[in-house]
């Protein structure tokens, strides 16, 4: 595959799910989570998108209940159209994986799990895309996810997905997992979609697009409510769109998503 020509394609971005939160207890808040997710699925498919992006913590942790992993095949399988899931720390897929007690592959074939160490990229051939991630492969403190990412390829759309933290002026940097304003500069990359952070915001990244869809329903209170919609047009622009999971909520615009520059680690 070596056109360039690129196809008009939508893609809905969502991460941070956190599916089985509170399945150890019997507070019944798992509803809301779920919910959620059921919002995310009918989003994209009333969108008709011709990807859907989980960009880690689609799971809480590895010991959510049987009922909480067929909920979540069921809802995936739903989905009917490519969908790849890039898992975090909470989510990740080393040892003891929650991804190991389900057979994914055969409940929900439409779904790609990227578990590389080193990362790894999937292609799929008929929208000329490729996407590159690496995943979480245990809580490794100083994992990074975009460190050393490959050159990116002949296809048409080149996206990445990772789960940490964008690095700028008000983040700690003791904050583990570091995605920094230059890796995503000269990753070459049409978008990346990020997960780790409950809010919606876009992050300076040269002239690539990158962004946190924000969580699908906060955690502790905070109400996420949004998946992105990015729009990858042949004329090459990158728009997200904040599209809201709720009735009533509102839809934010490219322009007006919020957004932060990064910090030079160098000038400190
Ligand atoms: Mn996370």
């Amino acid at each position: 595959m070596t056109t360039k020509l690129r196809p008009n394609l939508k893609i809905v971005h969502t991460s941070d799910v956190h599916l089985g939160a509170y399945d150890a207890g019997n507070s019944g808040d798992s509803v809301h989570l779920e919910e959620a997710f059921t919002a995310v699925v009918n989003l994209a498919i009333a969108e008709d998108a011709d990807l859907v992006i989980i960009a880690g913590d689609f799971f809480d942790n590895s010991r959510v209940k049987e009922t909480t992993l067929e909920f979540a095949a069921s809802e995936l399988a739903r989905l009917n159209r490519p969908t790849i899931i890039g898992p975090g720390n909470h989510d990740h897929v080393g040892p003891y994986s929650v991804y190991d007690r389900f057979d994914l592959a055969t409940l929900a074939p439409n779904v790609t799990l990227l578990r590389g160490r080193d990362g790894e990229t999937a292609v799929f051939e008929d929208l000329n895309l490729e996407i590159w991630g690496r995943s979480h492969t245990e809580t490794l403190m100083d994992f990074s996810p975009f460190e050393g990412i490959p050159e990116r390829g002949d296809y048409a759309w080149s996206l990445a997905v990772g789960h940490g933290h964008f690095i700028h002026p008000k983040a700690l940097l003791h904050h583990s997992f570091h995605i920094l304003e230059s890796e995503l500069a000269a990753s070459g990359r049409d978008y990346v979609a990020l997960g780790h952070w409950e809010q919606m915001t876009r992050v300076a990244a040269g002239e690539t697009v990158a962004a946190y869809s924000g969580a699908s329903e906060g955690l502790g209170g905070h109400n996420g409510g949004h998946a992105l919609r990015v729009n990858l047009n042949s004329d090459g622009t990158v728009r997200a769109t904040a599209l809201p999971l709720q009735e009533g909520g509102s839809i934010i615009e490219h322009e007006d998503l919020p957004f932060l520059e990064g910090l030079d680690l160098n000038s400190l």
